[in-house]
């Protein structure tokens, strides 16, 4: 036991002062139809949850995870196994997240941090089976290394290319053994400081070449599930090549990768990019390629990632708003997140996961009521009438010219009104919906 003070978290009830209880996340509750574990199926994080100390550029560690072991052995690796195991059930997670080097230390040399990572996946596949937990997605971490400072699939450097390669094909290996429903690639350098020194072109089509690699290898030992793609506009790079799901989308498109890849949206990501969370969340919605979310927050006064845990319920309403239009996920929501560097107890962490598991179980639950309440809806519905019938239904289904749109202007006689967009209206409808009392 890692964290004998902390006892299972259950349901409480919103009324509820338990600072160890959800308010709002009842597992078993039905939300349209579904229980809301079965909306919301989340995920730990490995990286911030079980490796994150809290260090920033300006101070070193405030919080302990050793977890009772020296840091840097495979007993150290294993007792993160645990820990983590015994955090997700007192939680109730159902999955979790992880890089490569995030579940065993880099060795010099790459065979025997592949060992490494045979030994920590028969540890883990164990726990997996006595628990019930699963994975989510895995990765490769291709950005924390000095030999990926130019990149991983955009490095200038094609023997750092073939070691990416190999990590790759590792982290596939162990997220097929893990039964991982995807395979995630965040850009981490993939990007670039200065056009003095970057043939971008060359670039993007060598990560295009690396990514079908990636995909044939992984349906060839059995990979049936989507590889992602989780857009970000910057940091660490000054220009990051995924720098949105429209970008992103039109990569994947080009390169003929988009039936095997979707995406990973980040909320922070978004807002790093100029965009809101929901944004980015539509955007991949209606190309048919919204696949998994990172659920954390950014801070809208500071201009980098600073994955906080998701507390504003405009923001995970909207999320589950997007969400439930679009049918769920194939993939989860994955805490990328962590708590801030003061909040450096081990209680904090569980009230870190409440809190994210409660603000997205509101969302989900004032979603709901948003879409069944219909106002909502019944205003978009009514805003695009005009093209139901008549000319506009002619333009819907391509049967007209624009000849025949001139003409048809000209006979009009007044000037045409779109009509208003009542966005204040629809503001309050929102605020009445979430604020009910
Ligand atoms: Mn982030």
């Amino acid at each position: 036991m890692y964290f004998e003070n902390i006892p299972t978290i259950k349901y409480e009830g919103p009324e509820s002062t338990n600072p160890l209880a959800f308010k709002f996340y009842d597992a078993e509750k039905i939300i349209m139809g579904k229980p809301m574990k079965e909306h919301l199926p989340f995920a730990m994080a490995w990286w911030h949850n079980l490796c994150a100390g809290g260090t920033d550029m300006f101070g070193r560690d405030t919080t302990d995870k050793s977890f009772g072991a020296v840091p840097g052995t495979m007993e150290h690796a294993k007792a993160k196994v645990d820990a983590g195991f015994e955090f997700m059930q007192k939680l109730g997670i159902p999955y979790f997240c992880f890089h490569d080097v995030d579940i065993v230390p880099e060795a010099e040399d790459i065979k025997e941090t592949n060992r490494r990572l045979d030994e920590i996946s028969d540890y883990i596949l164990v726990k997996m089976q006595e628990t019930g937990i699963k994975c989510l997605w895995g990765t490769a971490n291709m950005f924390g290394n000095p030999r990926f400072m130019n990149g991983a699939g955009s490095t200038n450097s094609a023997d750092v290319y073939c070691f990416a390669a190999a990590q790759i094909k590792k982290a596939l290996d162990i997220t097929v053994k893990l039964g991982g429903k995807g395979y995630v690639f965040w850009g981490g350098r993939e990007g670039y400081e200065t056009l003095l020194n970057t043939d971008v072109k060359f670039e993007q089509e060598n990560i295009a070449k690396l990514m079908k690699m990636a995909v044939t290898y992984g349906r060839s030992i059995g990979f049936e599930g989507d590889f992602y793609i989780e857009p970000k506009p910057k940091e660490p790079m000054k220009h990051q090549y995924d720098f949105d799901a429209a970008t992103a989308i039109g990569f994947l498109r080009q390169y003929g990768l988009d039936k095997d890849f979707k995406m990973n949206i980040e909320a922070n990501h978004a807002t790093l990019a100029g965009h809101t969370f929901q944004h980015d969340l539509r955007i991949s919605a209606i190309n048919g390629m919204l696949g998994s979310i990172d659920a954390n927050q950014g801070d809208y006064l500071l201009g980098w990632d600073t994955d906080e845990f998701p507390f504003n319920v405009y923001e995970t309403t909207m999320c589950m708003y997007e969400v439930l239009k679009a049918g769920g996920l194939t993939g989860g929501f994955n805490f990328d997140a962590k708590t801030r560097r003061p909040s450096y107890t081990h209680e904090d962490m569980f009230h870190a996961y409440i809190l994210g598991m409660d603000a997205f179980a509101l969302g989900l639950i004032k979603a709901a009521e948003i879409i069944e309440d219909g106002r909502i809806d019944s205003f978009i519905e009514e805003r695009y009438a005009s093209y139901k019938e008549g000319i506009g239904a002619k333009i819907r289904n391509d049967e007209t010219t624009l000849e025949e749109l001139a003409a048809y202007a000209e006979n009009m006689g007044s000037v045409a009104h779109p009509g208003s967009g009542r966005q204040e209206y629809l503001e309050g409808v929102v605020n009445s919906i979430l604020f009910r009392y």
